[in-house]
Formats: C-alpha cells, sequence, structure tokens
C-alpha cells in the first residue's frame, strides 16, 4: 500500500514491513515524515497486526534530517512527533539497519522497541558537525539505552559506531547474517510474543556520569573545540537529559536544536558539508576512462612519497616505489612500513590487513618496474630540472595513455608537462602531509590535459577517499598562493608593531589549531628560506619584502628541528624568544616604521582581508573552479577552522 509517494506498507502474514524509499539516502523530508506518521496511524488501526519491521530501499537506512530543509522553519509534521507516535504504538517496531543510520535515521531506530543492523552498518549523531544537536530526543534516548560515556562519546565528536560497536554497547540488538530483513522479522516475532518493551522514554539513564565525571568531559570538549559551540551544546543537552525528566529534557532538546539551526556555526557547517560534495565536479564530468588503479608507480620515497605510497597500499592497490639506489630503497621502505605499522596499531588494519597491504610493496631503482602501471606519480626532490628528468625517463618508457603525475606544490606543470612527448597526459597530483591522512587533493590541471588524465585524478581521489579540487596553473596553486600571501602579510604586522606569539594566538582564538610560525618551526624554516634565495634575482625591486625570517635562518634557526625558529624549543614546547623580538623591532627600526599595538581582532580582520583578497584573485583568475573550492582546500588542507565556512564563506561571496 502506497501512503506518500517515499513510505510505503506491506504485508508478511501478521508483520507489516513499512518502507522509506526517498533517494539517495532516505533523509526524513517532509513527505518522509508526513509518509511514516500516516503508517502509524493506519497500523494501529489494524488489529491483525503483531510488530512492523521498519526498513529502506536503496543502499542505506534513513541519513538523517534532509540538510537542506535545516535552518529553514520546519514543516509538519515534527520528526519528534513523528518518533513520539511510533514509540507509543501498541505493537513492537523494529529498525532494519543498513548503510547508515545517522541523525534523524538513528533518532527514529531508537523510537523503536528493537534495533537490527547489516554487518558494516554505520550508526551515528552527526549533528555537533553540522553545527546543531540532536532535535529529535537522540541525547534524551540514546543515554537511556547505552552507558552514559558511550552516548557522550558518540554525541559530542559526532563519529559513527559499527554494528558490531554498537551491538557491544547494546544500541542494536542483534546483528544479522546474510539477509537483514530476515534478521529483522525474527526480532519483531519475538518481541511480539514478549511483550512490547518500555519505550526509552520511560526508563532511567544508563550508568549516569557524576557531576565530577560531567565537569571534565566539558572542560576537554572545551580545550578541543577551538570556539566551536555545538559539541560543548550536546554535553548541556546530555546532562540535562540525565538530571531532568525525560520529557522535560525533549523539549529542552528541540528547544536547542531550533536555536543552534539559526546560528551562523550551522551555516558554515552546512555550507562546507555541500562544498566537500560539490568540490571536484569538473573531474566526474570528464568524459574518458579513468586509467586501472590497481598498481601505481611511485617514485621518491621521502616523507611525501612514502605517504602516498601508504595511501595507495591502504586503498588496496599494489604499488612500485622507485629510489636512487639501495640505502634509499631500504630507507624508503621503512617509511611507508613504519606508516602501515601505526595504521595496525590504531586497529585500522587487522593482522591480516597489515601483511596484505606490506605485501603489496615493491621498491627498486630501475623505472622498467613501472611499465605496466597506468599511473606514476613523481615526490622527488621539489626542483624543476630534477623533475624535469624524472618525466624525461619516465616520457620514454611508460606506455602511451599512462599517465604522469606530479606531487609539485608551486612549480610549473605546464612547463613539465610541455617537455614531455604526450603533454596530454600529464597532471599535478598535489597531495598534503601526511598524505595518508589529510583529506586534500589539489588536482592541477594544465593547458593541454586529457579528459583521461582528470577523470583518473578523480577516480583516485575516490579509491584515497580524498576530496579534490580542481587548481590551474600558477605559483602554488590554490592553497600555497594563498597561504603565502597570507604569511607575507603576517611578516609585515611583525614589522609594524605585532610580535609572532600574538600572531599565533590570534589565529589559535579564531580557531586555527596551530599559528602560522609554529607551523612553519614545525615544517622547517630552510625550504621556504631555499625557494626565496632562488627567486631573490627575480623579485621586483619596488616590491615590499620583509627579512625577518631570512636572518633567522641566517643564524640556523631552522625551526623545531634545530631547537629554534620563531621560538626557541624547552621540552619541546615553544616558549617566545626575546632574541627574535629583537631581531623584529630591528627591522622596524630599519625600515623607519613606528611601532604600533595590534588586538587579536586587529591581526584577525587583517589576516581574514588579506586571504579574501588572494582568494578572489585566485578565482578572477580562473585558478579555482568556484568559491565553495577554495573554502574546502584552505579548511582540509590548511587548518581554517571548519565551522567558520572558510574564507569565501566569510566574506558572503558563495
Ligand atoms: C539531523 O538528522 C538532525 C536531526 O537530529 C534533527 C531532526 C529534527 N540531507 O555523502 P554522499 C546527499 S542532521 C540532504 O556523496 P556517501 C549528498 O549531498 C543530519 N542531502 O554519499 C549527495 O548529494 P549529491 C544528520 C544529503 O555514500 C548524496 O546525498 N545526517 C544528506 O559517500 C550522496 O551523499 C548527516 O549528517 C542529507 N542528510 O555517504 C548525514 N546526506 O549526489 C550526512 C547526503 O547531489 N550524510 N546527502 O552530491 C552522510 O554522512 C553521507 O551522505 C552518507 C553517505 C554516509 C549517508
Amino acid at each position: 500500500m502506497k501512503l506518500s509517494d517515499p513510505v510505503t506498507i506491506s504485508q508478511k502474514g501478521d508483520l507489516t514491513i513499512v518502507t522509506i524509499d526517498n533517494p539517495p539516502v532516505n533523509a526524513t523530508s517532509q513527505a518522509v515524515r508526513a509518509g511514516l506518521l500516516e503508517a502509524v496511524t493506519r497500523i494501529e488501526a489494524m488489529p491483525e497486526v503483531a510488530a512492523v519491521v521498519l526498513a529502506c530501499a536503496g543502499r542505506t537506512f534513513v541519513a538523517g534530517a534532509d540538510i537542506t530543509e535545516l535552518g529553514k522553519p520546519p514543516r509538519e509534521p515534527h520528526l519528534p512527533d513523528v518518533i513520539a507516535a511510533i514509540e507509543a504504538s501498541r505493537v513492537p517496531w523494529v529498525a532494519a539497519i543498513k548503510g547508515a543510520a545517522l541523525g534523524g535515521g538513528l533518532e527514529i531506530a531508537l523510537g523503536c522497541h528493537g534495533r537490527v543492523a547489516a554487518p558494516g552498518a554505520k550508526l551515528g549523531l552527526p549533528e555537533v558537525t553540522l553545527g546543531i544537536v540532536p532535535g529529535a530526543g537522540g541525547t534524551v534516548r540514546l543515554p537511556r539505552l547505552i552507558a552514559g560515556a558511550d552516548a557522550l562519546d558518540m554525541i559530542t565528536t559526532g563519529k559513527p559506531v559499527s554494528a558490531e560497536k554498537a551491538m557491544k554497547t547494546g544500541l542494536v540488538d542483534t546483528v544479522a547474517g546474510d539477509d537483514l530483513l530476515d534478521a529483522a522479522t525474527e526480532r519483531a516475532r519475538a518481541l511480539a510474543a514478549e511483550g512490547r518493551p518500555a519505550p526509552l522514554l520511560d526508563r532511567d539513564p544508563v550508568a549516569p556520569l557524576s557531576d565530577a565525571e560531567w565537569d571534565a568531559a566539558a572542560e576537554r570538549l572545551r580545550k578541543k573545540s577551538r570556539g566551536q559551540v555545538s559539541p560543548l551544546e550536546a554535553l548541556a543537552a546530555l546532562r540535562d537529559a540525565a538530571t531532568l525528566p525525560a520529557r522535560e529534557a525533549l523539549t529542552k532538546e528541540r528547544a536547542r536544536f531550533l536555536r543552534l539551526s539559526a546560528s551562523d556555526e550551522a551555516a558554515a557547517l552546512r555550507h562546507v558539508f555541500f562544498s566537500e560534495r560539490r568540490a571536484g565536479a569538473s573531474l566526474k564530468a570528464a568524459d574518458a576512462a579513468p586509467a586501472d588503479l590497481a598498481h601505481v608507480g611511485v617514485i621518491g620515497g621521502g616523507t611525501m612519497g612514502a605517504g602516498i605510497a601508504a595511501a595507495l597500499l591502504l586503498s588496496g592497490s599494489r604499488v612500485s616505489l622507485i629510489e636512487r639506489d639501495e640505502a634509499s630503497c631500504a630507507a624508503a621502505a621503512g617509511r611507508v612500513t613504519g606508516i602501515l605499522d601505526g595504521s595496525h596499531k590504531r586497529g585500522l588494519l587487522d593482522d591480516a590487513g597489515l601483511a596484505d597491504a606490506s605485501g603489496r610493496l615493491e621498491t627498486g631503482s630501475d623505472y622498467a618496474a613501472l611499465t605496466p602501471c597506468e599511473l606514476v606519480i613523481e615526490a622527488v626532490f621539489e626542483d624543476m630540472d630534477v623533475k624535469t628528468e624524472v618525466f624525461a625517463r619516465l616520457d620514454a618508457i611508460m606506455a602511451p595513455d599512462a599517465i604522469l603525475a606530479s606531487n609539485t606544490s608551486y612549480l610549473d606543470v605546464n612547463a613539465l608537462a610541455i617537455r614531455t612527448a604526450r603533454p596530454e597526459r600529464v597532471i599535478g597530483l598535489h597531495f598534503f602531509s601526511p598524505a595518508h591522512v589529510m583529506k586534500l587533493l589539489e588536482v592541477v590541471r594544465t593547458d593541454r590535459v586529457s579528459d583521461r588524465a582528470l577523470a583518473t585524478a578523480g577516480a583516485l581521489a575516490k579509491r584515497l577517499r580524498k576530496t579534490p579540487v580542481v587548481a590551474g596553473v600558477c605559483d602554488g596553486f590554490i592553497g600555497n598562493r594563498i597561504m603565502s600571501a597570507y604569511r607575507r602579510e603576517c611578516d609585515f604586522m611583525l614589522e609594524e608593531g605585532a610580535l609572532p606569539w600574538q600572531i599565533d594566538a590570534a589565529m589559535r582564538g579564531f580557531g586555527f589549531a596551530m599559528g602560522i610560525y609554529a607551523v612553519q618551526d614545525m615544517a622547517g624554516l630552510d625550504v621556504a628560506w631555499a625557494m626565496r634565495k632562488r627567486r631573490a634575482a627575480t623579485r621586483p625591486a619596488d616590491e615590499r619584502y620583509s627579512r625577518i625570517a631570512d636572518r633567522l635562518c641566517e643564524m640556523g634557526r631552522f625551526g623545531r628541528k634545530t631547537d629554534a625558529g620563531w621560538y626557541h624549543y624547552e621540552d619541546g614546547k615553544p616558549v617566545p624568544d626575546p632574541l627574535v623580538e629583537g631581531i623584529i623591532l630591528e627591522e622596524s627600526e630599519r625600515l623607519g616604521i613606528a611601532r604600533r599595538d595590534f588586538s587579536e581582532a586587529d591581526i584577525v580582520a587583517r589576516i581574514m582581508s588579506l586571504m579574501q583578497a588572494e582568494a578572489q584573485a585566485v578565482l578572477d583568475e580562473g585558478i579555482a573552479e568556484g568559491p565553495t573550492d577554495i573554502d574546502v582546500t584552505m579548511i582540509l588542507g590548511y587548518g581554517f577552522p571548519r565551522h567558520k565556512g572558510g574564507p569565501m564563506f566569510l566574506a558572503g561571496r558563495v
């Protein structure tokens, strides 16, 4: 029986199957809510029905509220009312969960009287990642089903748990075998025979936290959330749920959800959600078959090359890694194995997975090993001559349709391409370090790039579970170009009156994990210094140029690795350094600049306007495909706080 477009009910003996079919992810849009409510009403009037299984068509259970509806005035029927109706049903409802039960989807499942999950399903309340808290009872029902500490973890991090973990915590009753619907049917019949369990709202919280535990958790979150409010709001909602009568807590949760849905933070995070999914659209549109990625070549096994090789191995590819000589091969293999061991220790790989991934790595110094590969990524030293030579060798031996990629972070990929016989197969693939962790892949499209090369970049990003953004060729592409402009501006602020630790503190206050000077110390100051020296000859004489960083490098202060850079380091901790302050004051004096005070707000405002101006230039020159790609780049590649939405979002240009 069809109730509303996305909801149908069908009979299976004395059982009713209610099916939601609302592609792509069965979100609880208004039509779904209305259909579900009608299903409850009809079933209540059908005395022959003994139990209900709530199932979904397609590849997933309900993945939550329709995010496009959040932030707009909610339309009736509201999800909490639909869930209350399910919970109050005279017959037991069992949720048959496959794919993902997220947000409002898990809240519906919590309103049901039983939950059965398919192996591999994910269950979570990711609302805080959208700047909100659960708004349909999640904070009240979940801690009445699983231990308070587990509920706190799920709701304040927003991270989903696997079906297997959900079974351990009691979130699901059972994990199905081959047939989810059969298992859910069996569970529904059992509940019908036992009698419908008490609704969660009528139960007490499970293993509630003590006041001291709540306070400690709030303190931990405050430190971690960098100014993002939703995790702390989620904690407050959970604390209400533990201390107030359930129905009172529900009312407070809903008010909190509605207030946060209209917040800037929620608007920013919704923008990021959709921007990430829109990123790299032109790669999907490329009209060609991608290269086969089952066996990929990597040249260079330093930090980047090893990270790229590890990412490929973790994705299931075979990797041929080329290094100069035996000793370098051994060092590279050691780096890759170290990364795989780390993944194993963190539980991301089991014993068999580790052995399998390690077994797919081969190292050597003979390029001939690369000839079966349809994609080769070079990650050798960042120098045009070195890279040109690598490309010449590849050009000579690789199959004509093999794709040759450079992991350069700022060199001219067009220049690399035109020196090969087939420029159309050359592309830039700029990974971020650590390459097996960072989610961003900047794909640099050359003037003559083929659709096959673009399609390959898209397929690679998908395989490695990275978000691709497409950039045109310019110095530094999207990300490094904006970063170097902004680093330069920070150095000018030093000359005008600020100090590195003030700028870093202002950036942390804004939501960055680290300030720009602490980041430079971590990465090492010498690489950028070498680049500045190479460019000195071509720098226009009238261009403003700060000498402070050069002076630090001339003193051998290369950052953490030399225990001194912008800061000096005591027991590994950065400490403001009077010597650096002295150099900065000398430079101000030399330039005849009267130093002035900078407040945190001044610093942030200057950084933002500079970033936004450079981002606009990147857009105007056609380097980025859209403003949302710039936001995605800065957030995923450079630690721009996600809950602020990105520089273009803040500038109101998206
Ligand atoms: C909530 O539930 C609040 C409640 O507490 C309160 C209620 C009162 N809405 O990610 P994919 C689209 S808050 C609208 O590429 P995957 C997505 O844009 C919500 N659209 O697939 C994409 O569209 P397109 C809490 C959505 O297989 C397409 O579906 N829920 C939604 O890699 C495919 O998505 C969440 O935060 C949505 N909720 O991953 C879950 N979800 O093809 C968010 C997806 O046009 N969703 N779309 O680009 C996810 O985490 C992933 O989409 C999921 C599938 C894991 C489900």
